[in-house]
């Protein structure tokens, strides 16, 4: 039984496009289940799409035939309240039928609102309830490292989800046993659900993006300014470009 991603297009400008493709395909499928259902996240579902549609179809190994295939590489959707989109990456993917999408949280169907292994090929672990996701995947990449296997383990965890400890017990966990198949993806869109900043009585903690070497062409991003020191020539150069 092979493993492989989707049929990998020629060029690598192709494969973007394809990727893009499917992003776009993930997005318009969340929006119609999440319409016809009349419930739904499709604010964080589109934020995960480029992330869903560049796993599933340029990056891990999977056989919709033996969806448990040993040698698989795991996804876990830890951010679970997200299965618009998730169950779109999953059905394109061909692990079931897209006409399924039609009865996403009908009564009876297997496409609950939140992910379950026991109902859907293609889902590793339970999600919904935060903070969950990458203890588990902790397990899976320590039970694929004491196995000798060469799969490799994927969480996609939302940025408000980080807020949960579990996620930083399992990360220092993660970087004790060197779990270096392990890749935890953080969808930060920035927003949470029902968050206030304005009118907090905690302290604040801001995230500031920022370039290292700011304002210099030849400084910016390169990591060798750290502490270097210029010449007369670079002395010269960034001061013209400093004003
Ligand atoms: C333990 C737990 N607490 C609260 C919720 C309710 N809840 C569902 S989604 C959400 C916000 C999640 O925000 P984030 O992790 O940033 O996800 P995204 O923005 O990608 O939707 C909350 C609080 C939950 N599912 N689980
Ligand atoms: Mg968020």
């Amino acid at each position: 039984m092979s493993l492989s991603t989707a049929p990998a297009p020629v060029s690598g400008a192709d494969r973007i496009a394809m990727v893009r493709a499917r992003a776009l395909a993930i997005r318009r499928s969340a929006f119609t289940m999440v319409h016809d259902a009349g419930l739904g996240h499709p604010g964080g579902d589109f934020s995960a799409a480029d992330i869903l549609a560049t796993l599933y179809f340029g990056v891990m190994r999977y056989d919709t035939k033996e969806p448990r295939h040993p040698d698989r590489d795991r996804f876990i959707m830890s951010k679970g309240h997200c299965t618009g989109a998730f169950y779109s990456v999953l059905a394109q993917a061909g692990f079931f039928p897209e006409a399924d999408l039609k009865t996403y949280m009908k009564p009876l169907s297997k496409l609950n609102g939140h992910p379950n292994r026991n109902y859907l090929p293609g889902i590793e672990t339970n999600t919904g309830p935060l903070g969950h996701g990458l203890p588990v995947a902790v397990g899976i990449a320590i039970a694929g490292k004491l196995s000798a296997k060469d799969y490799r383990t994927f969480v996609l965890t939302g940025d408000g989800e980080l807020q949960e400890g579990s996620n930083w017990e399992a990360a220092m966990a993660a970087s004790h046993h060197k779990l270096n198949r392990l890749t935890v993806i953080v969808d930060r869109n920035r927003l949470q659900q029902g968050a206030d900043p304005a009118s907090r009585d905690k302290p604040l903690c801001v995230i500031a993006n920022t370039i290292k070497g700011k304002g210099v062409s030849f400084m910016e991003d390169n990591v060798s300014w750290h502490h270097g020191v210029p010449n007369a020539e670079q002395f010269a150069q960034a001061m013209k470009e400093l004003i």
